[in-house]
This record gives C-alpha cells, sequence and structure tokens, in this order.
C-alpha cells in the first residue's frame, strides 16, 4: 500500500486526545498505510518555521512547524477564519477585505509547500484537508511533486454568484485544479465547484466529473459525506449511564424532557435563531412550562475574531432573557454552558435527551447530528430536529428538518418532537442509523483514498 501524508493546519499529536472523529479518521488512516501527518504545531514562536519538529510513533510519523505571531495573525485569524470562513458560510456581509491578510495566507501556505516538499517520497498519497490550505497543491507542484494529491473541504461551498465576491477570486480558486481530487460533502457543493469553474473559470467538463481547467489541467471532484465512528458512538453512549456526571444530570432533570444542542461558538450555528425558536416555544405553549429544559452547550472557538466575541454576549443576554422572563425558582428553562465536555459526557447527555436541536444556518456537514443520532437508546430513541442547510440534511433525511431562520418552523417542530409517538421516533431513528452505520468514518476515508488512488 502506497504511503499517506495527511496535511492539515492543525496536527492531532499522539499524546493528544484525539479532537474528534476526524482527528481519529486521519490517525488510523495514517496507522493503516503508514505515513506522515504535516501541518502547524498549535505553537507561536519568534520565527516562523524555525525548525521541523519531528516524532515518531510506531508507522506514523508527526511532523510539525511553529508559526510567527504574525504570520498566525494573517494566516489563520485573518484571512482563513475572517474572510474565507464567513465568504464559505453565505456571509459576505462579515467578510474581511484586508489585504494584508491575504499576502498572511499565501506566505504560510508557501512555507508549508517548502518544508513538506522535502519529505514527499515518489509514490506517496497526499491528503491535504481544508479551507486553510487551498493553494498548496499548487505551490508543490511548482516544486516539482508529481505525486497525487487530494484536497478536502470540510466546509460547504456556495455558489459562484457569491464566491465572486472575494478579491482575487481566481487566482486563488483556480489552484485547486492542481489537485488530482476534490472532495466535498453533498452534491450542492459538487455543484457549486463545478459551476463556478465552468462559468467563472473557463474549465470545460469532461465524463465522470472530471473537469479540464483553463491552464489545461485535468482534476475530479466528488461527493464525500464524512461519517462519524458509529458503533463506537453507540458504545460509548450506552456505557454513559455509568458515569456520576450523566446520573446528576438525570437527577437534575427532575423528569423533564431535554433538548439538547452542543456547537462551537460560531455566527454559522445559529444559535441566536435557536435561542429565539425555543423562547417561542414556552410562550406558545404553556403547557410545556416546567416540562422541558433546553441544555446549550457551547465552548468558545476563535475569540481574537470580533465576530466570535459578539456572538457569545449576545447568546449571554439572550439566555439571561429567556430565564428572567420564565424561569420558577426550581426551574431554569434553559441552561447555558460556555466550556467543554469530554466526548463520552457529551454522549451521555446526548442519549437522555429527548431531543437533539441541530439548526446551523449553515455547516458542511455537522457532526453533531450524527453523534446525537448515534447515541440514542434503540428501544426509546430521541427526535433530531435538523437544519435543512447542513450537509447532513442530505442524509438524515429522517430528522425534523427545518429552516433555522424560520422561527415558527422550528418551534413547530420542537413541539412535534417533544410530543411524537414512541412508534415514530423508532421508526426514524432506525432509517436514520442505518445510513450512519453504512457511511461511518471509516467508509468515508477509504472512499476518498480509493478514489484518489485510483
Ligand atoms: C467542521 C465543519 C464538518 C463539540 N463540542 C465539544 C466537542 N465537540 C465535537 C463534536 C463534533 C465536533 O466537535 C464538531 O463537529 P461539527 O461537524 O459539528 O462542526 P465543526 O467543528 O464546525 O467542523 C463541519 C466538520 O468540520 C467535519 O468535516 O462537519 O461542517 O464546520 O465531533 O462532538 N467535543 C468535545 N467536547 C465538547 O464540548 N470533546
Amino acid at each position: 500500500m502506497t504511503r499517506l501524508i495527511v496535511v492539515s493546519n492543525r496536527v492531532a499529536l499522539p499524546k493528544q486526545t484525539a479532537t474528534g472523529g476526524l482527528a481519529s479518521a486521519m490517525r488510523d488512516a495514517l496507522r493503516e498505510r503508514g505515513g506522515l501527518w504535516f501541518g502547524w504545531s498549535g505553537k507561536i514562536a519568534r520565527r516562523t518555521a524555525g525548525e521541523l519538529h519531528r516524532l515518531k510513533d510506531g508507522p506514523v510519523e508527526y511532523a510539525t512547524i511553529d508559526l510567527s505571531k504574525d504570520h498566525h495573525d494573517h494566516f489563520y485569524d485573518g484571512y482563513a477564519n475572517r474572510t474565507l470562513w464567513p465568504l464559505l458560510h453565505y456571509r459576505p456581509d462579515l467578510v474581511d477585505y484586508n489585504r494584508g491578510h491575504l499576502e498572511g495566507y499565501l506566505r504560510v501556505n508557501t512555507l508549508f509547500a517548502e518544508r513538506l516538499v522535502e519529505l514527499i517520497e515518489p509514490g506517496d498519497l497526499v491528503w491535504v484537508n481544508d479551507y486553510h490550505l487551498i493553494p498548496l497543491a499548487s505551490m508543490l507542484r511548482e516544486r516539482g511533486v508529481r505525486n497525487r494529491i487530494g484536497f478536502f473541504l470540510h466546509t460547504p461551498l456556495p455558489a459562484a454568484g457569491l464566491l465572486i465576491a472575494l478579491p482575487q477570486h481566481r487566482e486563488l480558486l483556480e489552484t485547486l485544479s492542481s489537485y488530482d481530487l476534490i472532495g466535498l460533502h453533498t452534491a450542492r457543493d459538487l455543484r457549486a465547484l463545478e459551476d463556478y469553474f465552468l462559468h467563472e473559470a473557463h474549465a470545460v467538463m469532461r465524463p465522470g466529473h472530471r473537469m479540464r481547467a483553463d491552464n489545461g489541467r485535468i482534476f475530479r471532484a466528488g461527493v464525500f459525506p464524512i461519517g462519524i465512528d458509529t458503533k463506537q458512538v453507540a458504545e460509548m453512549a450506552r456505557q454513559a449511564g455509568k458515569q456520576e456526571e450523566i446520573q446528576q444530570m438525570q437527577i437534575s432533570l427532575e423528569g423533564r424532557a431535554l433538548i439538547i444542542g452542543v456547537d462551537r461558538l460560531d455566527y454559522s450555528k445559529g444559535l441566536p435563531e435557536r435561542f429565539q425558536a425555543y423562547e417561542r416555544l414556552l410562550e406558545r405553549a404553556p403547557d410545556l412550562h416546567r416540562k422541558v429544559t433546553f441544555l446549550q452547550i457551547a465552548p468558545p472557538s476563535r475569540t481574537t475574531v470580533p465576530e466570535y466575541r459578539q456572538i457569545r454576549r449576545e447568546l449571554e443576554r439572550s439566555a439571561g432573557h429567556i430565564n428572567g422572563a420564565y424561569a420558577a425558582p426550581d426551574w431554569a428553562p434553559i441552561r447555558y454552558v460556555n466550556s467543554s465536555f469530554p466526548h463520552n459526557v457529551l454522549s451521555g447527555y446526548y442519549r437522555i435527551a429527548r431531543v437533539g436541536l441541530v439548526t446551523p444556518l449553515r455547516d458542511g456537514m455537522n457532526l453533531v447530528a450524527k453523534e446525537y443520532v448515534a447515541s440514542q437508546d434503540p428501544k426509546d430513541p430521541g427526535v433530531l430536529v435538523l437544519s435543512r442547510f447542513a450537509g447532513a440534511a442530505q442524509e438524515l433525511t429522517q430528522a425534523l428538518l427545518v429552516n433555522p431562520a424560520d422561527t415558527e418552523e422550528v418551534t413547530d417542530a420542537l413541539e412535534r418532537a417533544l410530543k411524537m409517538p414512541l412508534k415514530e421516533r423508532r421508526n426514524r431513528w432506525h432509517a436514520m442509523m442505518e445510513v450512519l452505520q453504512k457511511q461511518d468514518i471509516t467508509a468515508w476515508r477509504t472512499a476518498f483514498l480509493n478514489a484518489l488512488a485510483a
């Protein structure tokens, strides 16, 4: 089997607990084939990439570089998170047009290419992850790399009409043609990519989702919906009831139905709209007062970006307002928690929640939706209320699908979920679980790597 090189902004080093399904998927792929994981060390140093940190763990090697504060600020906080992230999530109004960010982004990508080129051996498969590293393949090609290089975009890709809002969009996006394979979560994202290349970048379509770019390069794009480790999550949730945290949570609920949301604190996740829908539910259905509790777990992320600090303030206000208006001495309708929890605790919370409320305004896939479903008790499963604009909605069609901006629709779905009879809950859950078992994380990485190697 050919050796694999995984490239991503952050690297999950062996001593760190893998922070999510994605990190462990990459690790498994690397263990299976042997290979190397390359990326940023997570450390800010005086100088960028003074040295390459190398670490070996069995068949897997880790190679990371430090970045200077200035480089990191422009590359990560700047271009990746303040320019690309909002645009990719259909928020041109939040795009930061500072040109210094693009320069920093290209500088860091160049540096990645310079250091990586020394590590690539003939025949290696290279798998680059996410929007931080779009131009990396073209920079590797310029340095003579002929290996197969694949790219997976974890975010949505908006329609061409939006992508052109990005200054110098063609210079950046056309570099995608240097990859042999581009993977996206959904057919909608794939259509957007094809549309952009055909109508904005003079590419032509070739059979089998291949395209010939204006520069003559032929590349392929495909749909590879990311999954979770379904079996492991289900088992973890089954065992979770033994944990003290979960037992305490059960006791604190005093028999009330739990609605749960778990999201990075990010404006793409639709949290203010979600709080509003819950408030509307309390307003509309007094019979539910004291019978329901909404737990929103929202660990802060990207705290240096002003929009993230602003949304945090907004949610604190909104949660305070809801509790102020509806709480009783022995009942708080909303519990809003700004910290993160280990996965086994989360899966226990999912399992005791009657409703999983996952309502991003836009989301590449949304793994929380999948984890919620996989964590349910087959005999008494809860109901998933899911945004139509999450990639997961393409597969989990038996969720109650909603437009997250339409308060009444989300409120209706919440009410329906809370009152849904056991038989319907079971039927919906079985259908979704079947999908999750088939399209799990192993199927995802295998499909992508097979397509890249083919
Ligand atoms: C990007 C794309 C795409 C959350 N809170 C805690 C915690 N989590 C874990 C969840 C889940 C992961 O983080 C979040 O994944 P999502 O998919 O929901 O969202 P993003 O972070 O935005 O991920 C997304 C994904 O990439 C994969 O391609 O689906 O669309 O935006 O696994 O469980 N984990 C722990 N404590 C927490 O408090 N341990």
